[in-house]
């Protein structure tokens, strides 16, 4: 089950840490995406109290936004699936504005600074010696396992987890380490889990957020069996289908015109890089979706925001390099305001004025690193 994929890590031990922490008043935030938000949700369960929940959008890794509401709300705050390691400034000022401990659940890579902040602490989800070309852990199975090792199994926390799976597009992947749902709720679990993704591409999700956390951890409180019209006819789901069916035409349209593009090779690895304009921010989900269409080679995406170009990466499935992350790890440190994430996704906020200087070195790393099939 999802606990045997942490097996470097004291489930139970750990799962009773995070409750004192969230029981004396400390504070979630999670990355705004399918991953994120559930493992919000379920680690909220573990309290009584219901924790104050902050949705952190990608484009916000320079946590300033983040470290103005710890300030105001908390003194104790815990972070799922956020990489903290992807702008060690904003780690420091994030530590700074924290009065008390900062903890931080992740599995991404970033620049790992020297030394942490005092009251930092940090829990890797990737066990010590995870295999470099593709390891990922997503903190919501983790925060599942840990709810299970303690807590009576859960059918609501279990479609929730799954959820996430599908969004975070792992469901295959670890099947073995998921929960066994019904097919009907495994369908819904991957519309719920895609349709999470959609929401916090909107710019209407962070007033709608807190709201669809609320709904969503009432959901997984309850001990009443899970029924698939239950769930259909609730206005959280009513809420994320909305958002799909929204985003969906949009990432299409855009994905068409960029798989009709000749790709750019380097080396062997054909690179397919697509600009995205959009009001949303829906740059990471184009990335994610051409990379199922063009089913090769290295996939890029592109779209200007306020606080820079983000730019996210994908490689292909049956590759098992280059490694992105790596590469982007690897790249002159003055073209970022943020880097890291996986070595087959990863993601970056680029200075505006860096962007040439930027794609240029982006496109001799990838090459440097060549490829071979997995
Ligand atoms: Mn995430």
């Amino acid at each position: 089950m999802t606990g045997s994929l942490f097996q470097h890590i004291d489930l139970q031990e750990e799962c009773g840490l995070l409750r004192s922490q969230l029981d004396r008043g400390a504070a979630i935030a999670f990355h705004a995406d399918a991953d994120g938000l559930m493992s919000a949700v379920l680690a909220s369960q573990l309290s009584r109290r219901t924790p104050d929940v902050s949705a952190v959008l990608t484009e916000d890794f320079d946590f300033r936004a983040l470290a103005d509401w710890v300030r105001t709300t908390c003194e104790s705050l815990v972070t799922f699936d956020i990489n903290v390691f992807s702008n060690p400034a904003a780690l420091e000022l994030l530590a700074s504005s924290t009065q008390d401990t900062l903890t931080v659940y992740d599995d991404h890579l970033g620049l790992s600074p020297q030394k942490l902040p005092e009251n930092v602490t940090y829990r890797n989800l990737l066990p010590p010696r995870a295999d470099p070309s593709g390891e990922i852990r997503p903190t919501s199975m983790f925060v599942h396992a840990l709810l299970n090792s303690e807590v009576r199994r859960s059918p609501r926390n279990d479609f929730l987890c799954v959820a996430a799976a599908h969004g975070e597009g792992v469901r295959e992947r670890f099947r073995k380490h998921l929960p066994m749902l019904a097919q009907p709720f495994d369908r819904l679990a991957r519309v719920v889990g895609r349709g999470a993704n959609a929401f916090f591409t909107l710019p209407s999700a962070t007033t709608l957020a807190p709201a669809l956390v609320a709904a969503l951890v009432a959901y997984g409180r309850q001990s009443a069996p899970i029924e698939i019209g239950e769930i259909e006819g609730s206005d959280w789901v009513g809420t994320l289908r909305d958002a799909t069916s929204e985003v969906d035409h949009a990432v299409e349209a855009i994905v068409a015109q960029a798989r009709s593009q000749k790709p750019y090779a380097a080396g062997d690895v054909p690179i397919y890089i697509t600009e995205v304009r959009d009001d949303r921010r829906i740059v990471n989900l184009v990335a994610s979706s051409l990379r199922v269409a063009v089913d090769e080679g290295v996939s890029v995406a592109w779209q200007r925001r306020r606080g820079g170009v983000a730019v996210e990466l994908r490689r292909a499935r049956s590759l098992s390099s280059p490694d992105l992350a790596d590469a982007l790890l690897s790249m002159n440190p003055t073209y970022f305001v943020s880097r890291g994430g996986h070595p087959m996704a990863a993601g970056a906020t680029v200075r505006e004025e860096s962007f040439h200087g930027f794609t240029q070195s982006l496109l001799a790393a990838l090459r440097a690193q060549g490829h071979s099939p997995s």
